[in-house]
C-alpha cells in the first residue's frame, strides 16, 4: 500500500513538470557532443520563457554554462548526471550538465537583450572548442 501511495505522488509530480513545460515559448534542441554545441549560437527573445532540450551524442558528460546573463525562473530537470545544477546550486547564473547519451532540460527566462558566451566547464572542454553564444533579442 505504501509503494502504491508513492507512486501515485510521483506521478503527481511528473503531471506537474509536464504542465508546466507547456507554457515555455522558446524551445530548443541543442546537441553536445566532443567537442561542441549544435547549433552553437542559439537566439532566444527577452523576457520570455525559454525551454532548451540538451542531447548528449558523445561519449563523456558535458555542461552548458552561461555567466554573466540577468535570468529569472531557472529550473533543470533530466539526466543532468553528478554535478550542477542551476540557480542558486551553481557557481555560474547557467549550468545545466547532460551525462552521456543523455538528456537534460534548462527553463528560464533571459531578462536583458545581449550576447552571452556559452562553454562547457568540464575541465579541458572550453580549450578543445565546445563554445558557443547565446543571442537574447529584445521583443
Ligand atoms: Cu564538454
Amino acid at each position: 500500500m505504501k509503494i502504491t501511495t508513492i507512486s501515485a505522488s510521483l506521478l503527481a509530480l511528473l503531471v506537474t513538470a509536464c504542465a508546466k513545460d507547456s507554457t515555455a515559448v522558446t524551445e530548443m534542441s541543442v546537441v553536445m557532443n566532443e567537442f561542441g554545441y549544435q547549433p552553437a549560437a542559439i537566439t532566444v527573445p527577452a523576457g520570455r520563457q525559454v525551454m532548451l532540450t540538451f542531447e548528449n551524442e558523445g561519449q563523456i558528460e558535458h555542461d552548458f554554462v552561461v555567466d554573466g546573463i540577468d535570468v529569472s525562473a531557472v529550473s533543470c530537470e533530466g539526466e543532468v548526471g553528478g554535478h550542477h545544477m542551476g540557480g542558486d546550486h551553481s557557481e555560474f547564473d547557467l549550468h545545466i550538465s547532460t551525462t552521456a547519451g543523455g538528456k537534460s532540460t534548462l527553463i528560464f527566462t533571459p531578462n536583458q537583450a545581449g550576447k552571452y558566451r556559452i562553454f562547457c566547464s568540464v575541465e579541458g572542454h572550453e580549450e578543445a572548442g565546445m563554445v558557443g553564444e547565446l543571442i537574447v533579442v529584445s521583443n
